[in-house]
């Protein structure tokens, strides 16, 4: 049941902008985490503060310093917003104009998804609601999922799925990639048998690895995650034909008519959902809706975000569309210190807490953004 809004999203005024601050930070991870194509031993991120009347509004670009993931980069992002972005941000107009504004900058979905976060905190802060009320959604409580990275050994990723066993968590994915993958696979579904396990390749494979790729579909895995290139919808469309396991896109996903694309040709079965990949939460909605309407299940992925980026992950999951556990984990598993209190947690179901204060609904630590703080900049 979703809350009635007087306005329309698209149809609110941003109202007077005072003041627009750029940091990056930089925050340690507990351990190194790998991808195929990445190892990231701490988040660097870039964030904007927005403030207007008295009310700090936050924004993380969910960017990584390196092209390994995205085309886009924290250098991408802070160019495209200083340059292009901001300009367009004037307070006599609404943010479905601002959006269509946007579309003339081409792709840079991770910069606009920055300015866009924090102009709903803005908005949510200022008329004192949570943001999953300003997005039309209930507070439920978010079931848990968790994303291991590359181990260096077997016996260190069953450890690493045991602890998130015994921790809750509704689902687990590991990382695999060529030459690391059918055996590991293989070793945690006979430790675990019933588990909701998942695999995500990170576009290390190609087409040619149809029939490897096949035996994966021996362990009942709930999809397979980008197993082909971070451009390519096609070619899924072809292995998912050669596949029983349903197949999940991320990296090929950046908006609505990606969306489209990947689920007409048959690409995918489920969609993974990172809002700050696809331009914003308003665009993540409505991938999430044509999708519903498709049957196509879709989930909220991350990157590995702060507190702030976090909390606005947890807000898009109270969308009833948003029916498997997506990577939301508990801070403690990514930072011994965030940037933001409270500390995401779970509790003893596996499930998260949706934020109950006005906007994001999380405080900004001052103290440790100043710790993690490797440059600050005011635009605005
Ligand atoms: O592919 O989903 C991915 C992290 C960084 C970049 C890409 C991905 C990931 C994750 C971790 O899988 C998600 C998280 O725990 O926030
Ligand atoms: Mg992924």
């Amino acid at each position: 049941m979703g809350a009635v809004l007087k306005t329309p999203l698209a149809q609110r005024v941003l109202g007077p902008i005072d003041r627009i601050d750029q940091w990056i930070v930089r925050l340690p991870f507990v351990k190194p985490f790998s991808i195929s194509s990445a190892t990231w031993t701490g988040k660097e991120a870039l964030l904007l503060r927005v403030e207007s009347e008295g009310i700090s509004a936050w924004g993380e670009c969910v960017a990584d310093p390196d092209p390994y993931y995205a085309s886009e980069t924290t250098g991408t992002a802070a160019h495209i917003l200083r340059d292009f972005l901001l300009p367009l941000v004037e307070p006599e107009i609404t943010l479905g104009q601002l959006e269509q504004q946007f579309r003339r900058v081409r792709g840079h979905g991770m910069a606009k998804a920055t300015i866009e976060n924090a102009l709903l905190d803005l908005l949510a802060k200022r008329d004192g609601i949570p943001l999953h009320t300003l997005l039309g959604h209930a507070a439920r409580p978010i079931p848990s999922g968790i994303s291991i990275g590359i181990q260096d050994s077997e016996e260190e990723l069953l450890d690493a799925v045991a602890e998130a066993v015994a921790s809750g968590y509704h689902r687990v994915k590991m990382k695999i990639r060529r030459g690391c993958d059918v055996d590991r696979i293989a070793a945690v579904r006979e430790r675990f048998p019933a588990m909701a396990l998942m695999a995500d390749a990170n576009a290390d494979y190609s087409l040619d690895d149809a029939a490897h790729l096949r035996q994966l579909d021996a362990f009942h895995l709930t999809m397979i995650e980008q197993p082909l290139s971070y451009n390519d919808i096609y070619e899924h469309s072809l292995l998912q034909k050669q596949l029983a396991t349903p197949l999940c896109l991320d990296e090929s996903i950046h908006n609505l008519a990606d969306a489209r694309a990947a689920i007409d040709l048959g690409s995918c079965r489920v969609i993974n959902i990172k809002q700050g990949r696809v331009g914003g939460l308003m665009e993540a909605l409505r991938i999430a809706d044509y999708a519903t309407s498709r049957g196509v299940p879709v989930w909220s992925g991350g990157m590995d975000e702060t507190g702030i980026g976090r909390a606005v992950n947890i807000h898009l999951q109270t969308d009833p569309s948003f029916t498997i556990p997506g990577d939301t984990s508990e801070t403690s598993r990514y930072f011994t210190r965030d940037i933001v209190t409270p500390s995401v947690v779970l509790d003893d179901a596996g499930f998260i807490a949706v934020p109950s204060g006005a906007g994001i609904g999380v405080e900004i630590d001052e103290d440790a953004l100043r710790h993690f703080t490797l440059e600050m900049k005011r635009l605005r």
